[in-house]
């Protein structure tokens, strides 16, 4: 049985190989040639745990292949970005055009899922493109029980970074057809690699739980932010507050940071608000307060840089969260690049993580140092991120520096 799996990114890319890793024979589709190339010579564009090793294996034992054209297929999958506008709307144009590349491949029988985090309605919007594109065929639709002539679902993916290809086959999935019939057509695929359970429900209430899912953790996330600033306010240490307040049976809350990154969490709780802008107040105060805590950290850097006139400053950490490669949407980087654009002499940057410092600091005279000559040379120093190649410092390590720490790390 034939899947294609049309974008080959963070998500496509490990489910195209998991799959193949399972025995189905998968084109992985991408717009970009260098990307297809890159997979069919059985290397990675990407950088995660146990991807390199998967996709090499299954180019070599022939299960997958790349190709910058969609084919003919039992199941497509649909794993192409669906960032957010200026104006903070979901752009869904991306799903549009794999549902117009798929429409004249699509045989009856074909089940369609769309895995990209999507705004409730995209599965149907995909059903829509594919009867405008094929009125031979007859669509399955919302609330009516008959059977159309293909299969569409909507199955969000739900792997955390870092962990991509133990989390793709150990979560749970959820999967939301139009139909039920739909809903079991697309588990047929899910459970031939899945080991966790695989619900099934319709795709609106697929669609919404995705968005619920990281709408959770930011607005959890922006409690324990909010906290970190009231407790400076209030003059005591959070990182205690927080400790002690979850030796309640009850209470867990999460940790604060120099604001929320990554391509989900800062983003997905925008779709609700977009879908609902009277009603989603907490879920955008609590954007809001993420985003704010990123200004706040960097004021409270700039009043430690500001207090040593030439002093040499250590940050720690340009990754959005710890010990990943990924510099995209990470609050540490751009607090580190506004930094440098402004004190650039005086910055040093570690990051285990980077062989160079990105692009954007060329020029600001900001330099890429190891651990232990940040340490030697800095009279500031001031943690982003909490890698594990920082845990082993303790705060004799920095006596008579400045230390601000975003992530507690020191404390902990
Ligand atoms: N963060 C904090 N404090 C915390 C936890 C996280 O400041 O206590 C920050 C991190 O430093 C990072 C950001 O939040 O900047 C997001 O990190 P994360 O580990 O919470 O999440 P992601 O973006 O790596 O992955 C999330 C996951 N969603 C949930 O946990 C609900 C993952 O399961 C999703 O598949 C992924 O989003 C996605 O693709 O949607």
């Amino acid at each position: 049985h034939q899947v294609a799996v049309i974008g080959l990114g963070y998500i496509g890319l490990p489910t195209a190989a998991v799959l193949a890793s399972h025995g189905w024979n998968v084109c992985g589709v991408d717009v970009s040639e260098h990307v297809v190339d890159t997979v069919n010579a059985g290397k990675v564009h990407i950088e995660e745990r146990d991807l390199d090793r998967l996709v090499c294996e299954s180019i070599e034992s022939g299960k997958l292949v790349a190709s910058t054209s969609v084919p003919t297929a039992h199941f497509y999958m649909i794993a192409v970005p669906t960032p957010l506008t200026g104006d903070k709307e979901p752009d869904t144009s991306y799903v549009e055009a794999a549902a117009r590349a798929i429409a004249p491949k699509v045989l009856p029988g074909a089940c369609v899922i769309v895995e990209s985090t999507s705004p409730v309605g995209t599965t149907e919007r995909v059903a829509q493109i594919i009867a405008e594109e094929r009125p031979d065929l007859k669509l399955p639709v919302f609330g009516s029980d008959e059977a159309g002539d293909i299969a569409l679902a909507y199955c969000p993916e739900r792997v955390l970074p870092g962990k991509i290809v133990r989390e793709l086959t150990q979560n749970d999935r959820v999967i939301g057809g139009i139909t039920s019939d739909c809903a079991a057509r697309a588990a047929a695929l899910y459970s031939s690699f899945v080991e966790g359970d695989c619900h099934a429900t319709n795709c609106r209430v697929a669609e919404t739980v995705k968005l619920v899912e990281n709408s959770y953790r930011d607005v959890n996330i922006a409690f324990a932010n909010e906290l970190s600033v009231i407790a400076d306010d209030l003059g005591v240490d959070v990182w205690d507050v927080i400790a002690l307040a979850n030796r309640h049976p009850r209470v867990d809350i999460l940790q604060p940071g120099p604001g929320v990154g990554g391509h989900c969490i800062a983003v997905d709780p925008w779709f609700l608000v977009a879908s609902s802008p009277k009603t989603a107040r907490l879920i955008r105060t609590a954007r809001e307060v993420n985003e704010f805590k990123a200004v706040y950290s960097e004021r409270r850097i700039r009043a430690l840089v500001d207090a040593v006139p030439d002093g040499k400053v250590a940050l720690l950490g340009l990754a959005f969260k710890p010990d990943i490669d990924d510099f995209r949407e990470s609050p540490a980087m751009e607090i580190a690049l506004s930094l440098a654009r402004t004190r650039g002499r005086r910055i040093q940057v570690v990051e285990p993580f980077a062989e160079q410092l990105p692009s954007g600091f060329a020029g600001t005279g900001a330099q890429l140092v190891s651990l232990d000559h940040a340490l030697e040379s800095a009279e500031i120093v001031v943690v982003l991120v909490d890698h594990t190649a920082f845990k082993h410092l303790v705060p004799a390590d920095l006596a008579g520096k400045l230390v601000y720490d975003a992530r507690g790390m020191l404390k902990k």
